[in-house]
Protein backbone atom coordinates (compact mmCIF):
# COMPACT_ATOMS: atom_id res chain seq x y z
CA UNK A 1 0.00 0.00 0.00
CA UNK A 2 2.77 2.34 1.06
CA UNK A 3 4.79 1.31 -2.03
CA UNK A 4 1.77 2.31 -3.96
CA UNK A 5 1.43 5.61 -2.75
CA UNK A 6 4.85 6.77 -3.45
CA UNK A 7 4.56 5.48 -6.92
CA UNK A 8 1.47 7.80 -7.65
CA UNK A 9 3.13 10.39 -5.61
CA UNK A 10 5.94 9.92 -8.19
CA UNK A 11 4.25 9.42 -10.97
CA UNK A 12 2.50 12.73 -10.37
CA UNK A 13 5.53 15.01 -9.73
CA UNK A 14 7.32 13.52 -12.17
CA UNK A 15 4.22 14.26 -14.48
CA UNK A 16 3.48 17.57 -13.24
CA UNK A 17 7.26 18.40 -13.64
CA UNK A 18 6.88 16.99 -17.66
CA UNK A 19 4.18 19.19 -18.26
CA UNK A 20 6.30 22.00 -16.78
CA UNK A 21 9.26 21.46 -18.69
CA UNK A 22 7.38 21.44 -22.01
CA UNK A 23 4.72 23.96 -21.81
CA UNK A 24 5.79 27.15 -23.24
CA UNK A 25 6.51 29.53 -20.10
CA UNK A 26 3.78 32.23 -18.86
CA UNK A 27 3.90 35.80 -20.79
CA UNK A 28 5.25 37.82 -17.89
CA UNK A 29 4.11 41.49 -17.57
CA UNK A 30 5.05 44.00 -20.17
CA UNK A 31 7.36 40.97 -22.14
CA UNK A 32 5.90 42.75 -25.19
CA UNK A 33 6.58 46.95 -25.33
CA UNK A 34 4.97 48.82 -28.19
CA UNK A 35 6.01 52.37 -28.78
CA UNK A 36 3.38 54.62 -29.98
CA UNK A 37 4.10 57.99 -31.97
CA UNK A 38 1.38 61.05 -32.06
CA UNK A 39 2.46 64.28 -33.58
CA UNK A 40 0.38 66.75 -31.59
CA UNK A 41 1.09 67.78 -27.81
CA UNK A 42 -0.56 65.18 -24.76
CA UNK A 43 -3.74 66.95 -24.06
CA UNK A 44 -4.82 67.46 -27.39
CA UNK A 45 -7.88 64.70 -28.75
CA UNK A 46 -5.30 62.06 -30.55
CA UNK A 47 -3.30 61.70 -27.76
CA UNK A 48 -6.40 61.27 -25.63
CA UNK A 49 -7.45 58.85 -27.98
CA UNK A 50 -4.06 56.86 -27.55
CA UNK A 51 -3.86 57.13 -23.53
CA UNK A 52 -7.16 55.42 -23.29
CA UNK A 53 -6.01 52.73 -26.28
CA UNK A 54 -2.60 51.92 -23.97
CA UNK A 55 -4.71 51.47 -20.85
CA UNK A 56 -7.46 49.31 -22.63
CA UNK A 57 -4.75 47.08 -23.90
CA UNK A 58 -2.87 47.14 -21.15
CA UNK A 59 -5.97 45.97 -19.00
CA UNK A 60 -7.41 43.37 -21.63
CA UNK A 61 -3.77 41.76 -22.05
CA UNK A 62 -3.18 41.60 -18.23
CA UNK A 63 -0.45 43.57 -18.41
CA UNK A 64 1.15 41.24 -21.16
CA UNK A 65 1.37 44.17 -23.69
CA UNK A 66 3.20 47.67 -21.97
CA UNK A 67 2.44 50.42 -25.24
CA UNK A 68 5.06 53.30 -24.47
CA UNK A 69 3.59 56.44 -25.69
CA UNK A 70 5.14 59.68 -27.39
CA UNK A 71 2.99 62.73 -27.62
CA UNK A 72 4.19 65.37 -29.27
CA UNK A 73 6.46 64.78 -32.00
CA UNK A 74 8.92 63.41 -29.43
CA UNK A 75 9.16 60.03 -32.00
CA UNK A 76 7.68 60.90 -35.19
CA UNK A 77 6.37 63.77 -36.69
CA UNK A 78 2.91 65.00 -38.69
CA UNK A 79 3.89 64.01 -41.66
CA UNK A 80 6.78 61.18 -41.25
CA UNK A 81 4.13 59.04 -39.30
CA UNK A 82 3.25 56.48 -41.89
CA UNK A 83 7.02 55.88 -43.36
CA UNK A 84 8.18 56.23 -39.77
CA UNK A 85 6.01 53.20 -38.84
CA UNK A 86 6.41 51.42 -41.88
CA UNK A 87 10.13 51.53 -41.57
CA UNK A 88 10.33 50.61 -37.64
CA UNK A 89 10.57 54.02 -36.07
CA UNK A 90 7.70 52.78 -34.24
CA UNK A 91 5.59 50.06 -33.90
CA UNK A 92 2.47 52.30 -33.82
CA UNK A 93 1.53 55.65 -35.02
CA UNK A 94 -1.61 57.88 -35.02
CA UNK A 95 -1.52 60.23 -38.61
CA UNK A 96 -4.32 63.18 -39.63
CA UNK A 97 -4.43 61.42 -43.46
CA UNK A 98 -5.75 65.88 -44.94
CA UNK A 99 -1.99 66.43 -44.31
CA UNK A 100 -1.33 63.74 -47.60
CA UNK A 101 -4.10 64.43 -49.58
CA UNK A 102 -2.86 62.70 -52.50
CA UNK A 103 -1.58 59.53 -50.71
CA UNK A 104 -4.74 58.86 -49.13
CA UNK A 105 -7.46 59.39 -51.80
CA UNK A 106 -10.28 57.07 -50.60
CA UNK A 107 -10.11 57.18 -46.91
CA UNK A 108 -9.50 61.60 -47.63
CA UNK A 109 -12.88 61.52 -49.31
CA UNK A 110 -14.30 61.59 -46.34
CA UNK A 111 -13.14 65.61 -46.31
CA UNK A 112 -15.59 66.41 -49.19
CA UNK A 113 -18.47 68.64 -47.78
CA UNK A 114 -20.83 65.73 -47.87
CA UNK A 115 -22.55 66.92 -44.39
CA UNK A 116 -20.88 64.50 -42.29
CA UNK A 117 -22.57 65.94 -38.78
CA UNK A 118 -20.32 65.01 -36.10
CA UNK A 119 -17.30 62.77 -35.09
CA UNK A 120 -19.32 60.22 -33.76
CA UNK A 121 -20.90 59.53 -37.17
CA UNK A 122 -17.53 60.37 -39.08
CA UNK A 123 -15.45 57.94 -37.40
CA UNK A 124 -18.06 54.95 -38.00
CA UNK A 125 -18.31 56.18 -41.42
CA UNK A 126 -14.70 55.65 -41.86
CA UNK A 127 -13.99 53.01 -40.61
CA UNK A 128 -16.85 51.14 -42.82
CA UNK A 129 -14.93 52.94 -46.06
CA UNK A 130 -11.83 51.56 -44.91
CA UNK A 131 -13.28 48.36 -44.48
CA UNK A 132 -15.30 48.59 -47.68
CA UNK A 133 -12.27 49.58 -50.25
CA UNK A 134 -9.26 48.15 -48.16
CA UNK A 135 -7.45 50.76 -49.93
CA UNK A 136 -4.21 49.82 -51.19
CA UNK A 137 -2.26 52.81 -48.87
CA UNK A 138 -2.45 50.60 -46.09
CA UNK A 139 -1.00 47.37 -47.75
CA UNK A 140 2.36 48.03 -45.73
CA UNK A 141 0.57 48.20 -42.43
CA UNK A 142 -1.84 46.72 -39.94
CA UNK A 143 -4.82 49.65 -39.41
CA UNK A 144 -5.76 49.22 -35.89
CA UNK A 145 -8.39 51.95 -36.09
CA UNK A 146 -9.46 55.27 -37.92
CA UNK A 147 -11.40 58.18 -36.37
CA UNK A 148 -12.24 62.06 -37.16
CA UNK A 149 -12.66 65.15 -36.29
CA UNK A 150 -15.63 67.19 -35.59
CA UNK A 151 -16.96 69.47 -38.50
CA UNK A 152 -14.76 72.23 -39.09
CA UNK A 153 -15.19 75.86 -38.29
CA UNK A 154 -12.87 78.99 -38.66
CA UNK A 155 -11.20 80.58 -35.75
CA UNK A 156 -9.73 84.15 -36.41
CA UNK A 157 -8.54 87.46 -34.55
CA UNK A 158 -11.36 88.94 -36.95
CA UNK A 159 -14.85 88.90 -36.94
CA UNK A 160 -15.66 87.15 -40.03
CA UNK A 161 -19.66 87.29 -41.40
CA UNK A 162 -20.04 87.37 -45.10
CA UNK A 163 -17.82 86.22 -47.97
CA UNK A 164 -16.40 90.08 -48.16
CA UNK A 165 -14.50 89.12 -44.99
CA UNK A 166 -13.27 86.11 -45.75
CA UNK A 167 -11.60 87.44 -49.10
CA UNK A 168 -8.08 87.51 -48.95
CA UNK A 169 -7.06 86.43 -45.05
CA UNK A 170 -4.49 83.93 -44.11
CA UNK A 171 -6.34 81.19 -42.76
CA UNK A 172 -4.54 77.78 -41.92
CA UNK A 173 -5.94 74.61 -43.01
CA UNK A 174 -4.77 71.00 -44.27
CA UNK A 175 -6.40 68.47 -46.80
CA UNK A 176 -9.79 68.62 -47.71
CA UNK A 177 -10.43 71.81 -45.64
CA UNK A 178 -8.24 73.71 -47.61
CA UNK A 179 -9.92 73.35 -50.89
CA UNK A 180 -12.91 74.66 -49.07
CA UNK A 181 -11.53 77.82 -47.83
CA UNK A 182 -10.17 78.44 -51.79
CA UNK A 183 -13.50 78.25 -52.81
CA UNK A 184 -14.85 81.13 -49.87
CA UNK A 185 -11.56 83.33 -50.90
CA UNK A 186 -9.94 82.71 -48.25
CA UNK A 187 -5.94 82.93 -48.73
CA UNK A 188 -5.19 79.29 -47.52
CA UNK A 189 -2.18 78.29 -45.83
CA UNK A 190 -0.96 74.90 -45.48
CA UNK A 191 0.35 73.65 -42.10
CA UNK A 192 -0.24 70.88 -39.38
CA UNK A 193 -1.91 71.86 -36.57
CA UNK A 194 1.24 70.78 -34.48
CA UNK A 195 2.78 73.89 -36.30
CA UNK A 196 -0.59 76.65 -35.95
CA UNK A 197 0.47 77.85 -32.50
CA UNK A 198 2.88 79.59 -34.02
CA UNK A 199 2.19 80.51 -36.73
CA UNK A 200 -0.70 82.26 -34.86
CA UNK A 201 1.49 83.76 -32.74
CA UNK A 202 4.02 85.28 -35.23
CA UNK A 203 1.29 86.55 -37.23
CA UNK A 204 1.53 84.39 -40.01
CA UNK A 205 -1.99 83.49 -40.38
CA UNK A 206 -4.88 85.18 -39.19
CA UNK A 207 -6.68 82.45 -37.68
CA UNK A 208 -7.59 78.26 -38.61
CA UNK A 209 -10.59 76.16 -40.01
CA UNK A 210 -10.62 73.04 -37.91
CA UNK A 211 -13.14 71.37 -35.18
CA UNK A 212 -13.42 73.42 -32.27
CA UNK A 213 -11.71 71.77 -29.73
CA UNK A 214 -8.90 73.61 -29.99
CA UNK A 215 -10.04 76.42 -29.03
CA UNK A 216 -9.24 74.88 -25.88
CA UNK A 217 -7.03 71.92 -26.02
CA UNK A 218 -4.08 75.07 -27.83
CA UNK A 219 -5.65 77.75 -25.89
CA UNK A 220 -6.42 79.14 -29.54
CA UNK A 221 -9.69 81.01 -27.88
CA UNK A 222 -6.75 83.58 -25.87
CA UNK A 223 -5.67 84.75 -29.80
CA UNK A 224 -8.72 84.15 -31.87
CA UNK A 225 -11.79 86.18 -30.40
CA UNK A 226 -13.86 85.19 -33.85
CA UNK A 227 -15.66 82.03 -34.23
CA UNK A 228 -18.04 81.74 -37.61
CA UNK A 229 -19.99 78.52 -37.67
CA UNK A 230 -19.85 76.86 -40.89
CA UNK A 231 -19.90 72.62 -39.37
CA UNK A 232 -18.21 71.94 -42.65
CA UNK A 233 -16.16 69.38 -43.06
CA UNK A 234 -14.55 66.44 -41.11
CA UNK A 235 -10.63 65.64 -40.97
CA UNK A 236 -9.78 61.64 -41.39
CA UNK A 237 -7.31 60.39 -38.79
CA UNK A 238 -5.57 56.51 -38.97
CA UNK A 239 -3.66 54.68 -36.46
CA UNK A 240 -1.19 52.36 -38.32
CA UNK A 241 1.08 49.37 -36.84
CA UNK A 242 4.29 48.30 -38.11
CA UNK A 243 3.34 45.00 -40.15
CA UNK A 244 6.68 43.18 -38.67
CA UNK A 245 5.79 43.94 -35.15
CA UNK A 246 2.06 42.83 -35.71
CA UNK A 247 2.96 39.65 -37.21
CA UNK A 248 5.00 39.04 -34.44
CA UNK A 249 2.34 39.56 -31.71
CA UNK A 250 0.58 36.20 -30.66
CA UNK A 251 -3.20 35.61 -31.99
CA UNK A 252 -5.04 36.53 -28.85
CA UNK A 253 -3.14 39.80 -28.12
CA UNK A 254 -4.27 40.18 -32.30
CA UNK A 255 -7.96 39.40 -31.53
CA UNK A 256 -7.71 42.56 -28.67
CA UNK A 257 -6.30 44.79 -30.52
CA UNK A 258 -8.96 43.83 -33.89
CA UNK A 259 -12.18 43.70 -30.94
CA UNK A 260 -10.89 47.09 -30.05
CA UNK A 261 -10.69 48.84 -33.79
CA UNK A 262 -14.47 50.15 -34.04
CA UNK A 263 -15.10 50.13 -30.44
CA UNK A 264 -11.94 52.96 -30.14
CA UNK A 265 -13.39 54.94 -33.48
CA UNK A 266 -16.73 55.19 -31.76
CA UNK A 267 -15.30 56.25 -28.17
CA UNK A 268 -12.79 58.52 -30.35
CA UNK A 269 -15.80 60.26 -31.70
CA UNK A 270 -17.95 60.70 -29.14
CA UNK A 271 -14.84 62.04 -26.68
CA UNK A 272 -14.22 64.19 -29.44
CA UNK A 273 -17.78 65.36 -29.88
CA UNK A 274 -18.19 65.95 -26.01
CA UNK A 275 -14.98 68.13 -26.01
CA UNK A 276 -16.14 70.22 -28.85
CA UNK A 277 -19.21 71.50 -26.90
CA UNK A 278 -17.42 71.76 -23.61
CA UNK A 279 -14.51 74.02 -26.08
CA UNK A 280 -17.42 76.09 -26.82
CA UNK A 281 -18.87 76.93 -23.57
CA UNK A 282 -15.21 77.56 -22.25
CA UNK A 283 -14.35 79.92 -25.11
CA UNK A 284 -18.06 81.64 -24.59
CA UNK A 285 -17.58 81.99 -20.72
CA UNK A 286 -13.49 82.42 -19.97
CA UNK A 287 -12.50 84.05 -23.30
CA UNK A 288 -15.26 86.26 -24.17
CA UNK A 289 -15.22 84.63 -27.85
CA UNK A 290 -17.86 85.59 -30.10
CA UNK A 291 -19.81 82.66 -31.93
CA UNK A 292 -21.09 84.24 -35.60
CA UNK A 293 -23.70 81.93 -36.89
CA UNK A 294 -23.93 83.27 -40.95
CA UNK A 295 -27.83 84.37 -41.76
CA UNK A 296 -29.59 82.29 -44.15
CA UNK A 297 -29.03 84.21 -47.08
CA UNK A 298 -25.32 84.32 -46.06
CA UNK A 299 -24.98 80.38 -45.61
CA UNK A 300 -27.07 79.48 -49.23
CA UNK A 301 -23.90 82.22 -50.54
CA UNK A 302 -21.28 79.90 -48.54
CA UNK A 303 -22.71 76.24 -49.39
CA UNK A 304 -23.20 77.43 -53.76
CA UNK A 305 -19.03 77.77 -53.49
CA UNK A 306 -18.72 74.47 -52.19
CA UNK A 307 -21.51 72.57 -54.83
CA UNK A 308 -18.25 71.99 -57.66
CA UNK A 309 -15.97 70.55 -55.03
CA UNK A 310 -17.06 66.55 -55.01
CA UNK A 311 -18.25 66.95 -59.04
CA UNK A 312 -14.24 67.85 -59.85
CA UNK A 313 -13.02 65.26 -57.04
CA UNK A 314 -15.43 62.90 -58.74
CA UNK A 315 -14.02 63.86 -62.18
CA UNK A 316 -10.04 63.91 -60.93
CA UNK A 317 -10.27 60.38 -58.94
CA UNK A 318 -12.21 58.35 -61.62
CA UNK A 319 -9.13 59.90 -64.00
CA UNK A 320 -6.80 58.27 -61.26
CA UNK A 321 -8.17 54.91 -62.07
CA UNK A 322 -10.51 55.18 -58.52
CA UNK A 323 -13.68 54.29 -58.35
CA UNK A 324 -15.03 57.54 -57.41
CA UNK A 325 -18.80 58.06 -57.68
CA UNK A 326 -19.21 54.58 -55.80
CA UNK A 327 -16.90 55.88 -53.35
CA UNK A 328 -18.90 59.55 -52.77
CA UNK A 329 -22.37 56.98 -52.61
CA UNK A 330 -21.52 54.88 -49.77
CA UNK A 331 -20.49 57.72 -47.70
CA UNK A 332 -23.76 59.18 -48.70
CA UNK A 333 -25.29 55.75 -47.55
CA UNK A 334 -23.19 55.27 -44.33
CA UNK A 335 -24.29 58.76 -43.26
CA UNK A 336 -27.69 57.97 -43.72
CA UNK A 337 -27.12 54.76 -42.15
CA UNK A 338 -25.69 56.15 -38.71
CA UNK A 339 -27.88 59.35 -38.56
CA UNK A 340 -30.73 57.27 -38.10
CA UNK A 341 -28.33 55.28 -34.97
N1 LIG B 1 -8.55 69.62 -37.88
C1 LIG B 1 -7.29 68.98 -38.18
C2 LIG B 1 -6.99 67.90 -37.23
C3 LIG B 1 -7.07 68.24 -35.81
C4 LIG B 1 -8.15 68.68 -35.10
N2 LIG B 1 -7.85 68.80 -33.79
C5 LIG B 1 -6.54 68.47 -33.63
C6 LIG B 1 -5.73 68.47 -32.51
C7 LIG B 1 -4.42 68.10 -32.67
C8 LIG B 1 -3.90 67.73 -33.90
C9 LIG B 1 -4.69 67.72 -35.02
C10 LIG B 1 -6.00 68.13 -34.90
C11 LIG B 1 -6.26 70.02 -38.29
O1 LIG B 1 -6.67 71.16 -38.32
O2 LIG B 1 -5.09 69.72 -38.42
Amino acid sequence: MKKHFTLLVATLFWGVMGILVFLPPPAAAGSIKLSYANFPPAPTFPCVQMERWKKEVEKRTNGKVQVNTYPGGTLLGAKNMMDGVIAGQADIGNLCMAYQPGRFVITNATSLPLGIPNATVGSLILWDLYQKYKPKSFSKVKVLTMFTTAPANIMSKIPIRTLADIKGVDLRASGGAAQILKAWGANQVGMPMSATPEALQKGVVKGLFSSLEVMKDFKFAEICKYVTLTDTVIYPFAVVMNMDSWNKLPDDVKKIFDDLSVEQAKWTGNYMDNHVKEAVAWSKKTQNVEFIQLSKEEKAKWDARLAPITDNWIKKAKADGYPAEAIVKDIKAFIEKYKKQ
